[in-house]
């Protein structure tokens, strides 16, 4: 047990030690005008530097005050960063003009934290500025958007100590040995090593003299550590919208049939960080899909703003249909689920009655009404009815939902039975009544009387001894045949 404790406490602080070396971080930021602390600027929403998509910041009055853009280390970095840290920074212009022509534009400064034995009551120590006019390879297009940078390539930028009001030359270091070097010394004391002195701010701003008139566009400033730490901002009209709606969940019809074409599909509202939400529907007969959205035979909405589309004349038929939700950035969700709603706007045929036939008798109790099947495009059943009148002003006995176009009548009393049935839909389209037919049900076998004595069959007795049917005109007969003088009078 102890030597166990004794390696995971080694494995802990390899662990701990290892960690500096992945403490390098990356941050990607976005202002916008409404960023707190930013002063004079304005958003332009579809113009921007590349890999700065896709805005851009501009001066909000051009007769105003100058525009000043004041970013701290640690919102860059969550620490403090020293001078000498910093490995390289760029930032992206746009001007009317060639610098040559108006050397005005955005201009990068770095204040540094006051420091130890400053004089006087200064809130910074040190001021660093650099002017795209001032840079190295100058290659700076009108109307372009032109990177100034710390690397050595086109438009290397120059750096200068402007604490005391000295604002530059075109001979002025680059970063690298200016940060080097020490700052000036002055009022505030002795010069210090640029190297060690902590960042208060990274600026961007424009100037005072200059403002009046200036329009030049500034995107996208990059600072990269030592350490491979990179911080870059992104300057915005809007905070871009890259988050999709929820996929909305579907409401109704679903996996149901419906007699009718005028019908809503609905569904529930999608939420969006920034909205506005607006859907789009599609529906189609054709079932097949990929990965879970409809592709074939497809109906499409168009924008929808709320959530659920008025459907109508639409054909019969099974109808798969899904639906999704825009953001107003054009962010799309997924497709909702499919879901299918069947339209049978057809009622069935009226079923014809195949037995008992109509007028017949049954001479039992247990028989079976038996009627044709009946075809549709959705399911059928049938209702069944019987009555003691032909008007049906009382029912006696009904079946209804009948998937069979028969029905046993067990125990049926004798009787003169009418019946009927019609047919019912899927969707609940209803035929009409059939026509009705009779049966009597009748199970007494004959009455046979034998007559008893001669007199009932004498005089036409053997008529009216019994019933006027003549049911028993044969066992008169047989009556008198066996006894010679039944037929004569007494
Ligand atoms: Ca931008
Ligand atoms: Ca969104
Ligand atoms: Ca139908
Ligand atoms: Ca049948």
């Amino acid at each position: 047990m102890k030597r166990f404790l004794s390696l995971f406490i080694a494995i802990a602080v390899l662990a701990f030690v290892a960690s500096p070396a992945f403490a390098a971080n990356t941050t990607n930021l976005i202002y916008t005008p409404t960023t707190a602390g930013l002063v004079n600027v304005a958003g332009i929403s579809s113009d921007s530097s590349p890999d700065y998509s896709s805005g851009s910041f501009t001066p909000a009055n051009t007769t105003g005050p100058k525009s000043e853009i004041y970013i701290s280390p640690s919102v860059l970095f969550g620490r403090d960063v020293l001078l000498s840290e910093i490995k390289n920074m760029s930032y992206w212009t746009k001007t009317g003009f060639l610098h040559s022509v108006d050397p005005r534009d955005w201009y990068l400064n770095i204040y540094t934290k006051p420091y130890a034995g400053q004089l006087g009551g200064s809130w910074y120590g040190t001021r660093i500025g650099a002017e795209p006019y001032f840079s190295e390879n100058i290659n700076d297009p009108a109307n372009t958007w032109n990177k100034w940078t710390t690397d050595t390539t086109n438009n290397q930028l120059r750096f200068f100590e402007s604490t005391y009001g000295y604002y530059g030359s075109y001979t002025d270091s680059h970063w690298s040995s200016f940060v080097a070097g020490n700052s000036l010394p002055g009022v505030r004391g002795p010069g210090v090593a640029y190297g060690s002195q902590p960042i208060l701010y990274f600026y961007l701003g424009t100037g005072s003299a200059w403002a009046n008139g200036f329009t030049g566009q500034l995107d996208g400033l990059r600072v990269e550590l030592n350490d491979g730490s990179i911080a870059t901002v992104n300057f915005e009209l809007l905070i871009p919208d890259t988050t999709a709606p929820t996929v909305p969940t579907n409401g109704l019809p679903n996996a149901s049939f419906l007699n009718t074409n005028v019908f809503d599909f609905t569904w529930d509202v999608s939420t969006d960080d920034v909205g506005p939400i607006t859907y789009e529907f599609q529906s189609s007969l054709n079932s097949t899909e990929v990965d879970g959205v409809l592709t074939t035979g497809l109906w499409k909405s168009g924008t929808l703003s709320t959530p659920m589309i008025h459907s109508t004349g639409a054909p019969d038929g099974r109808w798969y249909w899904q639906v999704r939700a825009k953001d107003g950035a054009d962010n799309y969700s997924d497709w909702s689920q499919i879901w299918s709603v069947t339209l049978d706007t057809i009622a069935p045929a009226i079923p014809t009655l195949v037995s008992p036939l109509n007028n017949s008798t049954v001479n039992v109790h247990d028989f079976m009404f038996d009627w044709n099947d009946v075809s549709d495009a959705t399911a059928v059943t049938y209702d069944w009815q019987s009555s003691y009148s032909d008007t049906f002003a009382s029912v006696l006995a009904a079946h209804t939902g009948l998937t069979s176009s028969t029905v046993n009548s067990p125990g049926t009393p004798d009787g003169v039975y009418y019946w009927r049935v019609l047919a019912r839909d899927a969707a609940g389209n209803v035929s009409k009544w059939s026509t009705v037919w009779k049966v009597t049900v009748d199970t007494s076998a004959p009455v046979v009387l034998v007559p008893t004595d001669k007199n009932q069959c004498k005089d036409n007795g053997w008529k009216t001894f019994t019933n006027p049917e003549f049911k028993n005109q044969g066992q008169c007969v047989s009556y008198v045949v066996s006894n010679e003088n039944a037929g004569k009078r007494n």
